[in-house]
């Protein structure tokens, strides 16, 4: 997800270049202001923590874009493109270490397992908004 700093910033076409040039593929996109209750479901894992009610208020504050990005590792691989949580550590040539200066305006989201991915992807999208396609270069991007 491009969060509502990134979308403000006019960061979305280097978000999604990275994501492109990497070679994943971004098989769902939507741009949006999400509802507060969405919010909450987003980010349930942090209920009680002392920044939960300033993390929805945020992600509430504006459109954010959400993606489904596929591809082999790309879980991973695209926590290591977003990088650290807190910008100050997260390093140069990540998303965060080159767009961001606090943790609370990191720019981005990434799902950190399988499970948390479904389950994002199931509160931000419906099955039929999931593409299915081949991208062209696929025979020079695996082995
Ligand atoms: P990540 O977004 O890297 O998965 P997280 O799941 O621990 O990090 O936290 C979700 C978001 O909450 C994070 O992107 C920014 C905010 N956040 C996390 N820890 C915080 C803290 N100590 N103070 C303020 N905001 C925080
Ligand atoms: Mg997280």
């Amino acid at each position: 997800m491009i969060k509502p700093d990134g979308v403000q910033r006019g960061l979305i076409g280097k978000v999604l270049q990275r994501i492109e040039q990497k070679g994943f593929k971004i098989v769902a996109m939507k741009l949006a202001v999400m509802p507060e209750e969405k919010a909450k479901a987003h980010y349930a894992e942090h209920v009680g923590k002392k920044f939960y009610q300033d993390l929805v208020d945020f992600i509430t504050s504006g459109p954010s874009v959400s993606l489904v990005v596929e591809g082999r590792g790309a879980i991973a691989a695209m926590r290591k493109m977003n990088g650290a949580t807190n910008p100050a550590e997260a390093v140069p040539g990540t998303l965060r270490g080159d767009f961001g200066i606090e943790t609370g305006r990191n720019v981005v989201h990434g799902s950190d397992s399988p499970a948390s991915a479904a389950r994002e992807i199931a509160l931000h999208f419906c099955a039929s908004e999931l593409v299915n396609f081949k991208r062209i270069d696929e025979a020079w991007l695996y082995e």
